[in-house]
């Protein structure tokens, strides 16, 4: 049985002794020149020259592209098409590319885009999704969501909070960067290797930009060093420049991110501001939810539109929230374009009804866990309370059961007194708990999307060579599909290879996004093993004069009776007898509906939960912390490989705390992204990992028709580390007894930290 097991990842090898190749490792072709790309340097301005002649004179520069030389359409957007390729006359932030260099090495590329002079003429920019909502400037029109009588819902609320909260955005920071590798091939054809989360978007991007058709390009992407979001539509400027040059000069060309330009060039995770307001009744029972949120989208859409409507849809996270009036809308900044980050709007629209369930408890003096309690979605044999805000009914809710196990194996209660000792006579380490949970719809939020294609083929020795649309990313993806071809077609994991993504052999896939990729192309492939398989049963039956149906298939042998023969030699034999070997395989997920104008439906396959316990000391002097314990539960369904899942969930889990509490983005006052490298950009190490760090899965059988009834786990444990934040506000509230709400917004950073430890302290200080 190969599902279901800890196989390491099937690149584990080649990634510890450096022979993975990642595409800037791939062998370069004779003739290889090399792109730099030249940035606006201001936020918002027409440019009224350009002088290049210093450019294009430097040393070991071949030619200078401007948005003039695409000779197709100059346009990389993701869903609207307001994304150039090259700024033609306007340019919208600091750091949008205005030109490539294309010269003999890397280095001379870059040295030569800085020798450009630009005359601009400053326009006025916005700088902060505050100001865009205020100036009504958005890159699509606002969304809301209603369900209910909220008006009347408050008139009968006991007690309301009300407030605001600011929570920042998030660099990808892939270990690889943006890079993009062209090579033209005969007859207007072009090769670009590409570090991709979509192939097929970058293919169709490249054939517009050249004014080629989709199938004058092939996109191939081996792996990634890491994607987060951050290649799923922003790898497409790459990909686009380096096709044009390589067009134009009929020459192979590379064109690789530096970490600095990758951080100022490219969309990051959007931030978020909210203004709340949320009845309540004295048992902490929430009735009526307003809220008003807005992103900071950045000069154009990208993928802003399906990032919002994840973060409506995940207002509710595990909670039933029975009368709500959810707008959000996405703010027009000067500044870089926000977009997918693992997570995708979910953790920023759940974030906001857990900073408000932290409110509600505090203000009635209750334990926190108490008030989620209170507040999750009914079970499932209960009626009621079960039917999200956008109409889907949740019917497979183990938030009862997931946290009770939690609660009691990590002794949340015992500790909860354990740190009201030790806060007590610590006057300044303070220690602080939470317990925070999360649900997560499983689907992409955009029905189409939700589909998958997958090639596998048995040569006739037995081995066999699998080809999907996924995009291996670190993630594990090949890994899970590996699993799931051998399984079906009971061989040995060794005896399955996956070969690299590539968009002549697998056409119009989807991104490797939304954590489906192991649930899609898993499912195509097991549908391609499967008819082979089925072929195969046929063959060995009327071999054996025997019945289809009492064929099997394990441990490398197919058997019928008293009759096996391995595997190797079943293909051998099947071909001989001219059985094909190969086959295609395809998925589309069932029971999807979204309609986008009343968003209402049920857009999600399936929901994955979790949940967390965290447990901070704080330095009341310097906002430091730490972070002591952390116990996760993560429900993966019938995990494909518990290894790989568990170390999605431990990956995403930091990755979240980063996000929470060190990372921040800082935009100087002219729209300048100062944090543009690690030197500024503080993303956890390994020693910010928690010492104590106890993962588990939680014991659950999908109810939906998943891959082998497994839950995705790609992007929900990113909202477990919230429980890191909440922690830290508990060690902050307890300087005054527990009795005011720390105003501290994310990320938690020291000095964030500090600000909510004197605001709090003022608050102590006026009660009395
Ligand atoms: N894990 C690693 N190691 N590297 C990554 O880039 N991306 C995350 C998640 N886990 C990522 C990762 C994101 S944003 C998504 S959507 C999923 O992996 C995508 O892969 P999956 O759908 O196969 O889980
Ligand atoms: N929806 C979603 C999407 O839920 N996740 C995604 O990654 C995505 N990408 C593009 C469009 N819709
Ligand atoms: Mo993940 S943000 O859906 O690429």
């Amino acid at each position: 049985k190969e599902v279901g097991k800890s196989h390491p990842h099937e690149s584990a090898i080649l990634h510890v002794v450096g022979e993975a190749t990642y595409t800037d490792d791939i062998a370069e072709s004779q003739g290889t020149l090399h792109a730099a790309l030249g940035l606006s340097q201001k936020a918002h301005a027409r440019i009224r020259s350009i002088n290049l002649d210093a450019v294009r004179s430097a040393v070991g520069v071949v030619d200078v592209l401007l948005a003039s030389d695409i000779p197709g359409v100059n346009d990389c957007g993701a869903i609207i098409h307001d994304d150039p390729i090259l700024a033609d006359g306007l340019v919208q932030y600091i750091g949008q590319p205005i030109f490539a260099v294309v010269a003999d090495s890397h280095d001379n590329a870059r040295r030569a885009v800085r020798k450009v002079v630009i005359d601009y003429e400053e326009l006025p920019a916005i700088l902060t999704p505050q100001a865009a909502h205020a100036a009504k400037s958005y890159v699509l029109p606002p969304m809301h969501l209603a369900r209910g009588d909220v008006k009347q819902a408050f008139e009968k609320a006991a007690h309301v909070v009300k407030g605001e909260l600011l929570v920042g955005g998030q660099e990808q920071f892939y270990l690889e960067g943006q890079i993009s590798y062209a090579i033209p091939k005969e007859g207007n054809g072009m090769l670009v290797l590409c570090s991709t989360q979509h192939p097929s978007e970058m293919q169709h991007h490249v054939a517009h930009a050249l004014g080629l058709h989709a199938h004058n390009i092939v996109v191939e992407c081996r792996r990634m060093g890491g994607g987060f979001g951050g290649k799923e539509s922003q790898s497409g400027l790459w990909a686009c420049v380096a096709a044009v040059c390589a067009q134009k000069l009929k020459r192979p060309v590379k064109l690789r991110a530096d970490r600095d330009d990758d951080m100022i060039v490219t969309g990051k995770r959007h931030c978020f501001h909210y203004d709340y307001e949320v009845g309540y009744d004295d048992n902490g029972l929430i009735l009526a939810a307003k809220v008003d949120m807005v992103s900071r989208a950045g000069f154009s859409a990208d993928l802003s539109a399906p990032v919002a409507t994840r973060a409506v849809c995940h207002f509710d996270n595990t909670y039933y929230l029975s009368d709500v009036d959810i707008r959000a809308a996405c703010g027009k900044t000067n500044t870089q374009s926000n977009t997918a980050f693992r997570g995708f709007g979910g953790p920023q629209g759940a974030i906001a009804i857990e900073y408000i369930v932290d409110e509600i408890a505090r203000n009635l003096g209750r334990d926190a866990l108490d008030i989620r309690k209170v507040n999750f979605y009914g079970r499932n044999d209960e009626e009621g309370r079960n039917v999200t805000q956008y109409g889907q009914k949740v019917v497979d809710n183990v938030i009862h059961e997931l946290v009770a196990e939690l609660e009691d194996t990590s002794e949340y209660r015992q500790r909860r007194m354990d740190i009201a000792a030790f806060n007590a006579t610590s006057p300044v380490l303070k220690k602080g708990l939470a317990l925070t949970p999360l649900k997560f719809g499983i689907a992409f939020n955009v029905t189409h999307l939700n589909q998958a294609g997958a090639l596998v083929h048995v040569y006739t020795d037995g081995s066999v060579l699998v080809n999907h649309g996924g995009t291996e990313m670190g993630q594990g993806v090949n890994t899970k599909v590996a699993q799931v071809v051998a399984h079906e077609l009971g061989v040995p994991l060794e005896n399955v290879r996956v070969s690299a993504t590539d968009t002549s052999k697998i056409a119009n896939t989807s991104a490797t996004a939304a954590s489906t990729g192991a649930d899609l192309n898993g499912k195509a492939a097991q549908d391609a093993a499967n008819k082979i398989r089925q072929r195969l049963a046929e063959f060995f039956a009327k071999l054996h004069n025997g019945e289809v149906t009492a064929v099997t298939f394990a441990a490398g042998f197919i058997q019928l009776g008293e009759h096996s023969m391995s595997f190797a030699d079943l293909a051998q034999k099947a071909y001989l007898a001219r059985v094909q070997l190969w086959s295609d395989g395809f998925y589309a997920t069932p029971g999807l509906s979204w309609d986008s104008k009343t968003m209402n439906g049920s857009p999600f396959s399936y929901y994955a939960y979790g949940a967390s316990v965290s447990e901070v000391i704080v330095d009341t002097l310097t906002g430091e912390w730490r972070l002591l314990r952390a116990d996760s539960l993560y429900d993966a369904g019938n995990s494909l490989n518990p290894a790989i899942d568990i170390g999605q969930v431990e990956g995403a889990f930091i990755q979240g705390m980063g996000w929470l509490t060190t990372e921040e983005l800082w935009w100087n006052k002219d729209g300048k992204l100062m944090t543009h490298a690690p030197s500024t950009y503080k993303i956890p190490g390994v020693s910010d990992c928690p010492k104590d760090f106890r993962t588990n899965l939680f014991k659950n059988r999908n109810v939906a028709d998943s891959i082998h009834r497994s839950k995705a786990v790609g992007e929900p444990p990113l909202l477990l580390p919230f429980s890191v934040f909440f922690a830290i506000r508990d060690a902050i509230a307890s300087v005054a007894d527990y009795r005011f709400n720390p105003p501290l917004q994310a990320p938690a950073t020291s000095e964030a930290i500090l600000k909510a430890l004197t605001a709090v302290e003022e608050m102590a200080a006026q009660s009395i």
